[in-house]
């Protein structure tokens, strides 16, 4: 088969999104996956012109429901060459002693289990097929703390270092795999961690030139599109607005 199947998780919005935008290109075939099957509709009208796609409602968190999603992909999509374990969340920016335990677990079961799980059920067929790629997504916040990072940035320490694992694992294989590890970028991010406060969502970026959607996309891209030889193992990119500060340190009043 010529072009490439590529299988994405988080495609409803943000930089899931922007990659299924990239990687429509005549010959690819596309499986675009979210929890949100309208914006997945809507992505399907616009691009299946360009080549096949297929969309699939799925929450990766549900361990069965990836399954079932793998097992039941049409012919066309089984052999997955590129696994994008893009889908993802942060919840709330309270300090480890004020939250809500849901949002850890919530952001436990999406951005651990979900890689997990994914990884898992499509890595058999690459191994088996001698060649495939996972590119996860990381963030900055799996190297980097702050305030209220907690478990999110726990979360994406596990990607960081699963990814890296991955590629002991798979040495003697043509199975590459890339983590990327992106700073502060404007999509729907913010919204999500603050519950739909679209206000101090914004006060996130305002100001600031953040990284977008489309550079995230721009940068899956370029990895993925190195000669097969070519394993790209971390990459992580902040917007030129951002750096990161001197330790914090606590005084008593004098
Ligand atoms: P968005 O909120 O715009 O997109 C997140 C995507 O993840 C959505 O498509 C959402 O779809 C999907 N998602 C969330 N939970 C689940 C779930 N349980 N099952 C399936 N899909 C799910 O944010 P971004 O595009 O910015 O985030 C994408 C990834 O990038 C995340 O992993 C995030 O942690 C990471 N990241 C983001 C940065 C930023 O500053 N924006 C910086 C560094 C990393 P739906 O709700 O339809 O399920
Ligand atoms: C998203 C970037 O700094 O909000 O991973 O954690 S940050």
């Amino acid at each position: 088969m010529s072009g490439q199947t590529i299988f994405i998780t988080g495609a409803s919005s943000g930089f899931g999104a922007a990659c299924a935008r990239v990687f429509a290109r005549p010959g690819n075939r596309l499986i675009l996956t979210a929890r949100r099957i309208d914006p997945l509709i809507r992505l399907l009208e616009e691009l299946s012109s360009i080549c096949a796609v297929h969309i699939v409602p799925l929450d990766v968190s549900d361990r069965q429901a990836v399954q079932g999603a793998v097992d039941a992909l049409p012919e066309q999509f089984r052999e997955i060459d590129v696994l994008l374990n893009n889908a993802g969340l942060a919840l709330g920016l309270e300090p480890a002693h004020q939250v809500d335990l849901d949002d850890w677990e919530t952001m436990v079961d999406t951005n651990i289990k979900g890689v997990m799980y994914c990884t898992r059920l499509i890595l058999p067929g690459m191994v088996a097929r001698n060649r495939g790629h996972i590119v996860n997504i990381s963030s900055t916040a799996s190297a980097w703390p702050y305030p209220g990072g907690n478990v999110y940035g726990g979360t994406k320490a596990f990607v960081t270092q699963f990814s890296r694992n991955l590629r002991c694992d798979l040495l003697g294989t043509r199975v590459r795999v890339t983590c990327i590890q992106p700073g502060m970028a404007e999509t729907e991010f913010s919204t999500v961690r603050f519950k739909g406060d679209e206000e101090k969502a914004a006060k996130v970026y305002a100001g600031t030139e953040a990284l977008t959607a489309a550079d995230i996309a721009e940068t899956v891209q370029w990895v993925v599109n190195r000669p097969p030889h070519v394993n790209i193992n971390t990459l992580e990119l902040m917007s030129i607005d951002q750096a990161w500060g001197p330790f914090a340190i606590h005084r008593e009043q004098q």
